[in-house]
């Protein structure tokens, strides 16, 4: 296993989170550094700090130094070059994890994608410290070179882009032979970790793998089971997390698209985690389901793990983080199945309502849409 330093904010929560985050990607922290703030202008830390940081890195020589930010490329070209280690900020971390991860042919295009986008914005300012003089040179290469590594990858986004749309349009097509013989989709989401694929097995009979690694699931499985005598489908889908990029949530855009689709959402919520992480990941989770449209009134949220939790603090936490009696929610436990009829009912009772208009965007224009955002 490699070595990290890992730099995170001055909180429990955070700091559980980073540290799975580095497990997943296969490092060992060999020493945590908490931040009150990790934004700040040249080093994202303190000068102080960031020298502080240097004797450590000095002594102890980790393989890398792991900043749960996002790093802008300048913040993390002055890190670098003073730490002389590599630097691995919150998105890049996630790519990696993500990259270990992957299985299927669509999330390794997915990954790919990000990467090139992750490539590019790099690239692009590094020419631009380049321009004013404050990195000479460009990677060791000069101007003309910076051109042809431009087209380089822009050529090779675009490969996978379109290799990509073609997945896109078999799934249109999937969805369509779904739609004509009646048959609804149930997707579960939310936040990694949640117990998505947990309730998923239970739900199908199926065994896929649950751990409480982030990203244990990276691509979407589906499966018929029936609801009474009706039969449903159900997708287990990627967890989310906080401050993804988006351009990572388009990068997974065909795969989280499913749930834009489903005529049942079931949100997926760790109710044993603490307040303020449970507020911000359903916030997280809220931000996620409007960049991919989907209909607040099509889902439920399912508060999961309640067997860890005491019935007036489910209530309680329930309230604090805004699920009034407007949103659909109930406890359950995918453990010991506590609640899962009444979940069952919920979803049944959504499913059988009248059939709603649910806007299909033509598969064309809605892809183009995404392809002029990644360029500029
Ligand atoms: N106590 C308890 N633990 C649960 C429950 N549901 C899931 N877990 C545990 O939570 C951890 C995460 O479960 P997963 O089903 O892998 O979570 P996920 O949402 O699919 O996570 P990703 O695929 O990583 O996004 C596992 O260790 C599960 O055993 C529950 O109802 N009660
Ligand atoms: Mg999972």
């Amino acid at each position: 296993m490699l070595s990290a330093i890992l730099i995170t904010y001055d909180d429990e929560d955070a700091i559980r989170e980073a540290y799975g985050l580095c497990e997943a990607a296969g490092y060992k922290v060999d020493k945590l550094v908490r931040q009150k703030f990790l934004n700040k202008a040249r080093y994202g830390i303190g000068e102080g700090k960031m020298l502080e940081i240097k004797e450590i890195s000095d002594r102890i020589k980790p393989d890398v130094l792991i900043y749960d930010e996002i790093l802008k490329p300048s913040q993390n070209y002055n890190l670098a070059s003073k730490l002389k280690i590599n630097i691995l900020d919150r998105e890049s971390l996630i790519l990696e994890i993500f990259e270990r991860r992957a299985t299927s042919a669509e999330s390794h295009l997915q990954i790919k994608l990000a990467q090139f986008r992750y490539e590019m914005s790099r690239a692009k300012e590094k020419v631009r410290l380049a321009k004013q003089g404050e990195q000479p040179g460009f990677m060791g290469i000069g101007m003309y070179e910076v051109d042809s590594y431009y087209n380089d990858i822009q050529n090779r986004m675009k490969s996978v882009k379109s290799k990509l749309e073609k997945m896109g349009k078999q799934r249109a097509l999937h969805r369509e032979a779904r739609r004509r013989v009646g048959l609804k989709t149930i997707s579960l989401a939310g936040y990694t970790s949640a117990g998505k694929t947990t309730l998923f097995n239970l739900l199908t009979g199926e065994t896929k793998q649950e751990s409480p690694e982030l990203f244990t699931t990276l691509s979407t499985t589906t499966r018929k089971v029936l609801i009474e005598k009706d039969p449903v489908l159900i997708s287990d889908t990627v967890g989310f997390i906080s401050k993804l990029p988006a351009y990572m949530i388009e990068a997974f855009k065909s795969t989280l698209e499913e749930l834009k689709y489903a005529e049942v959402v079931i949100v997926v919520i760790d109710i044993s985690d603490s307040e303020m992480e449970l507020r911000k990941k359903y916030r997280s989770c809220l931000k996620t389901m409007a960049d991919l449209d989907v209909d607040q009134e099509r889902v439920i949220y399912a508060l999961n793990k309640s067997d860890l939790a005491e019935p007036d603090q489910i209530l309680q936490k329930a309230e604090f983080i805004g699920l009034t009696n407007s949103k659909k929610w109930v406890p359950v436990s995918a453990v010991t199945q506590q609640n899962i009829p009444k979940l069952l009912e919920l979803v049944k009772k959504m499913i059988s309502a009248p059939p709603q208009q649910i806007k299909e965007i033509p598969r064309k224009q809605d892809l183009s849409k995404f392809y002029e955002q990644d360029d500029d």
